[in-house]
């Protein structure tokens, strides 16, 4: 055992040691292989994505079948799902996925090539039946890049493959002459290649992505202003925010907004090209361009809306200014026959929200078909070039974004998106406050401290705050002014403290008077209760 570090020892000797590099040069090299060659399909692809507008990705396919595959009444797997986070965790599982079903496939591969070939013809056919889904793709860039994709797997499987197996028969010689001369070197030829090639896609795959993620961006497509609105409403007065420091502005940018869909990409939609088309139980068929939308008479008002899948004290929930044209102009040039109880909104993606007509065409409030946030054109995040905003609706059921059809149907013709989901079909925002300053778990100076947030009811409207300490009385908040019923209000109370650990709580109140319950419940199927307590320490 003195030779136990020569390299040429090793290769000369028989049984165990060379048996055990043998079977380890079989089926590591070709696992290799194989999980190497699914990145360079996938790199491949994305490259192409990036590329070629209208081309789409493989894995952004793949990953939203995966979502379209969701068994009805999977809501508690998808509470929260489509977050930023999620998304990318779903990119991350295709890919993974792919390399490891890649893996085993070199590994048969080595035995037989074919074996090979027809795993990554499967990876083709299924990655371009996922992309034809695609209703945004070019079904021609769709098929292409599957083929892509296919080829350059296949090239550098065989490729692999062939080096490794050239090593594997050399290391695997009695020949100690051969032996010496040759595996090592071999297999360094196969290990170079392997690193090249994983160089390769992570470049190739890092600039494929990037050009996606740009394309797909968060920009206001530049060449389009929406026009200021007939009615614009007044600048809010000084009395209707309240000014301490950490508490969430009552207007949320467009930057900071929260952003929920189903979309792994947001659909990037062509204003020149883009229609939308009002069907279904009505008189008139109309069809307007973008261009026509903005040549209407323009109304704004802010309105808060809020996520079902929100958790008590959590963030997917805002307030913008909507500028938009009012949806019961559009219904009555529309002509709404008597039995169209549903409003069903489409968007360019497939993805469908319903909610009744009588909540729409109801005088107190004034659904809209959105064109701009916050005085910009929506930005493509959240549904450029048009979205529906409903007062009242949790956005599952009325918040479409990159709207393409306004079918007016019955209630019971259609259920939306999220319904066959496990998801409430009649979903109306509960009553709900959240504590902003301190937070949870936060040690604060002793003295007075004040303690504030947001409360939001649409599109009932808040009329009361109450804060409480350690379960004792509820105590009555300052409210800033209400902009609308339809809006969410900023609240304060200034705390005299005591030191040690508290809990906070906070409740609030809308103007049928129904005070927030404090029975906890999910999200699902139609919105989290409860009230929202954090525990803070006075130093
Ligand atoms: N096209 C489309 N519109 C959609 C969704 C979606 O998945 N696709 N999600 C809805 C949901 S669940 C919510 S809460 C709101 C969120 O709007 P935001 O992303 O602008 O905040 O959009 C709604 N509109
Ligand atoms: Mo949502």
């Amino acid at each position: 055992m003195a030779d136990r570090g020569d390299p040429r020892a090793a290769a000369r000797a028989p049984g165990r040691v060379s048996g055990s590099r043998r079977s380890l040069a079989g089926v590591w090299p070709a696992a290799v292989a194989g999980a190497l060659a699914a990145g360079v399909a996938i790199a491949a692809s994305e490259l192409v994505a990036g590329l070629a507008q209208g081309a789409p990705s493989l894995v952004a396919a793949i990953g939203s079948l995966v979502i379209s595959l969701q068994p009805p009444g999977a809501k508690d797997l998808v509470v929260n799902l489509f977050g930023t986070n999620d998304k990318l965790a779903l990119n991350v599982l295709v890919v993974v996925a792919a390399v490891i079903v890649a893996a085993l496939a070199g590994i048969l591969a080595a035995r037989r090539r074919w074996l090979g070939v027809v795993a990554f013809a499967a990876f083709g056919l299924l990655a371009g039946a996922a992309a034809l889904r695609d209703p945004l793709a070019s079904q021609a860039l769709a098929v292409g890049n599957a083929a892509v994709a296919v080829i350059a797997g296949l090239v550098a499987l065989l490729g692999l493959l062939g080096l490794a197996s050239t090593a594997a028969a050399r290391g695997g010689t009695d020949d100690p002459e051969a032996a010496f001369r040759s595996p090592e070197w071999t297999r360094r030829r196969f290990l170079i290649a392997s690193a090249g090639t994983l160089g390769g896609v992570i470049v190739a795959g890092g600039v494929g992505r990037s050009l996606i993620d740009m394309h797909h961006a968060d920009a206001v497509v530049s060449s389009s202003k929406i026009p200021a609105p007939l009615l614009a409403v007044p600048p809010l007065a000084v009395d209707q925010a309240l000014a301490v420091p950490g508490i969430t502005p009552l207007v949320i940018p467009n930057g900071d907004f929260y952003k929920i869909d189903t979309a792994l990409l947001a659909p990037r939609v062509d204003p020149a090209t883009w229609k939308l088309d009002v069907t279904g139980m009505i008189a008139h068929p109309l069809t307007f361009t973008y261009d026509e939308l903005l040549a209407m008479p323009l109304y704004e008002q802010y309105v808060t809306i809020a996520c079902v899948s929100n958790k008590v004290g959590d963030h997917l929930v805002g307030n913008a200014l909507w500028t938009g044209v009012r949806l019961k102009d559009v219904l009555e040039s529309a002509g709404v026959q008597p039995g169209a109880t549903q409003i069903v909104g489409r968007s360019v993606d497939g993805f469908t929200v319903g909610f009744p007509t009588a909540w729409a065409m109801a005088p107190e409030r004034e659904p809209m078909i959105a064109v701009g946030m916050n005085r910009q054109p929506l930005p493509t995040n959240h549904g450029f070039p048009a979205r529906l905003i409903v007062p009242g609706l949790y956005g599952y059921v009325s918040a479409t974004k990159w709207l393409s059809e306004i079918q007016l149907t019955t209630r019971e013709a259609v259920d939306g998106y999220w319904v066959p989901l496990g998801w409430a079909k009649d979903a109306p925002i509960l009553t709900q406050s959240r504590i902003d300053v301190p937070t949870d778990g936060a040690t604060v100076r002793s003295g007075v401290v004040d303690i504030a947030g947001v409360a939001w009811a649409p599109d009932r409207g808040v009329t009361r705050v109450e804060v409480r300490i350690d379960n004792g009385p509820w105590q009555a908040a300052r409210i800033s002014r209400p902009i609308s019923t339809a809006t969410w209000v900023q609240w304060t109370l200034a705390w005299t403290t005591t030191p040690g650990a508290h809990n906070l709580e906070v409740r609030a109140t809308d103007s049928s008077g129904d005070v927030q319950t404090d029975q906890l419940s999910d999200p699902a199927p139609d919105g989290a209760r409860g009230h929202h307590r954090i525990l803070v320490m006075v130093a």
